[in-house]
């Protein structure tokens, strides 16, 4: 397989020292693309909201009819059981979970600390309705207004947010997320030194569990995680994560020894699902956290990133109107809990409306593992294609086969010089493009999208890419003609909007 350039999806698979050069190099500003699927409206209506539109203008129909779903809070939906396990181990916490989706830029972006060039705020990765609106690309957007409300000191709030991004069994364009937050106000104790008691007395209480926990990483780190000096204590920065970590290794510890109790029950355990449950955690980058960490659990063999978190970005609780506060913060992916615990196989499932899908879920009695009720034949079709001659600049196109999220949306490390005017810029060829034209014209029957091939011919120094799409529907056998038709389609939008050439 060829890597040609870092595109969102693995970006966190690279050594820092790479994803520092390959960042800067793919997000060097070209050309500029229509976005617009059809001649875009004047106005979006969005849950009965009119909005008007413009130049920023990207979410697609298919995107915004997935809108409003509320699977989060769906009675027996396996998101929803998946959120009340996790708010469970959270005792005490208020739980928000009906916070609509259109936020504006400053919500998502802004009041968070992203620079104004950071590459979240790309249109190849974000959704926007206008240029001061999108569809939430996180549930961190809620913070500030969260914080402000201050209506209790801990709290969850979990909802859908919107990402352009990978097309594979583990990325939907629309997934869910539970942020988590708690603090504690300094100046409702006697002193610093009190407060720290008191979160260590907190610590103290919290449940113990034997799981092996690698974390070869001081706490903070000059360079790399640093302390927020200015306004924290190592003393106090070191608490606050203390107890962070310990809640979310709870949380974890929690969650899968359910998910084994299940497996054992249904008798479906294998070999490699014995592997005793690990932890690791990996040093990370928010613009609102800092120290900050992601949280990856040995399943199945392999490392997958379950969270993000860290001890909360002081301004941004100033921001807030909370000068006193000082706590942790962390974001967690539903969905990806969710396929862990049920042992469900494909992302896409969790918009099925088919009841052999949804009879599986209740939320009362014993968690049971989804059992695959169909298996329709995969119909794989390639799309080879040279880039325009003429396209000078950065082709942004990889193989999405990773288990790390998309960076850029939510936070992202931005250690590489700014590029540009980042916002305005644009790319000659970006693969999320490609995976929302394949997107909007296959929607949900469409399994994968990768690339399987990359090369520059030597003597026209023109690049070509190759592309293996699988179609296959969860609910039935895809006929091959209208593979076909859906496949010529695909080339069709390659070329009108790329100018590709297809091989
Ligand atoms: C964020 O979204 C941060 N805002 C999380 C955070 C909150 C950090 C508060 C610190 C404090 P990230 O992009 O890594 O980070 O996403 C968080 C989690 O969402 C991931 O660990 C993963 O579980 C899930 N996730 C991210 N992208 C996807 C996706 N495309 N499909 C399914 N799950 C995803
Ligand atoms: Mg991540």
């Amino acid at each position: 397989m060829v890597r040609l350039a870092c595109s969102s999806v693995s970006f966190w698979a690279l050594p820092a020292s790479l994803r520092l050069s390959v960042r800067s190099a793919s997000v060097a500003p070209v050309l500029r693309h229509s976005y617009s699927q059809d001649a875009t409206p004047r106005n979006l209506t969005i849950a009965g909201t009119d909005y008007p539109t413009d130049t920023w203008t990207n979410v697609p129909q298919s995107i915004l009819s997935q809108y409003g779903r509320k699977l989060h809070i769906q009675p027996d939906h396996p998101l929803s059981i998946t959120r009340k396990l996790v708010e469970s181990r959270f005792p005490g916490f208020r739980n928000h979970n009906t916070l609509p989706g259109v936020v504006t830029v400053d919500q998502n972006f802004d009041s968070l600390g992203f620079t104004s060039d950071h590459p979240g705020r790309s249109r190849t990765d974000t959704y926007y309705i206008n240029k001061d609106t999108l569809l939430r690309t996180h549930t961190t957007a809620h913070e500030v207004d969260v914080f402000r409300q201050n209506s209790s000191d801990g709290w969850t709030l979990s909802a859908d947010v919107y990402r352009r991004d990978a097309v594979d069994r583990s990325h939907y364009p629309v997934f869910h997320q539970m942020e988590g937050a708690l603090t504690w106000d300094r100046s409702a104790f006697a002193s610093r030194q009190a407060c720290m008691d008191a979160i260590r007395e907190s610590f103290d209480k919290l449940p113990k569990h034997d799981l092996v926990v690698e974390d070869p990483n001081p706490t903070f780190h000059a360079e790399r995680n640093p302390l927020q000096d200015k306004y924290h204590s190592a003393d106090e920065a070191e608490i606050v994560a203390a107890h962070l970590k310990r809640s979310l290794e709870d949380m974890v510890v929690a969650i899968f020894t359910a998910a084994d109790k299940a497996l054992i029950a249904s008798g479906q355990s294998s070999e490699s699902e014995k592997d005793p449950l690990k932890v690791r955690w990996v040093e990370a980058f928010f613009p609102h956290t800092s120290p900050s960490w992601e949280m990856e659990v040995w399943w199945r063999g392999d490392w997958l990133e379950v969270l993000g978190c860290g001890v909360i970005d002081q301004p941004l609780l100033i921001r807030a109107n909370q000068l006193d506060r000082i706590g942790w913060a962390f974001g967690i992916g539903l969905e990806r809990i969710a396929m862990l615990l049920f042992g469900i196989p494909d992302i896409r499932l969790f918009w099925s409306k088919d009841p052999r899908f949804l009879k599986q879920f209740t939320d009362a009695g014993p968690m049971k593992r989804f059992q695959p009720f169909s298996k329709h034949p995969p119909a794989p079709r390639d799309v080879a294609f040279w880039l325009p001659k003429t396209l000078k600049g950065d082709v942004v196109a990889e193989t999405p086969a990773s288990t790390a999220s998309a960076p850029n949306s939510a936070g992202g490390q931005q250690t590489s010089s700014p590029r540009n005017n980042a916002v305005e810029a644009e790319l000659a060829f970006h693969e999320n493009d490609l995976m929302e034209i394949v997107r909007t014209i296959a929607g949900d029957s469409v399994e994968d999208v990768r690339l399987i091939d990359s090369f520059t011919h030597p003597k026209s120094n023109r690049r070509s890419l190759c592309y293996r799409i699988e179609y296959r529907s969860l609910e039935r056998t895809l006929t091959t003609e209208e593979v076909n038709e859906m496949h010529e389609r695909v080339c069709g939008e390659m070329v009108g909007r790329f100018g590709v050439e297809i091989r």
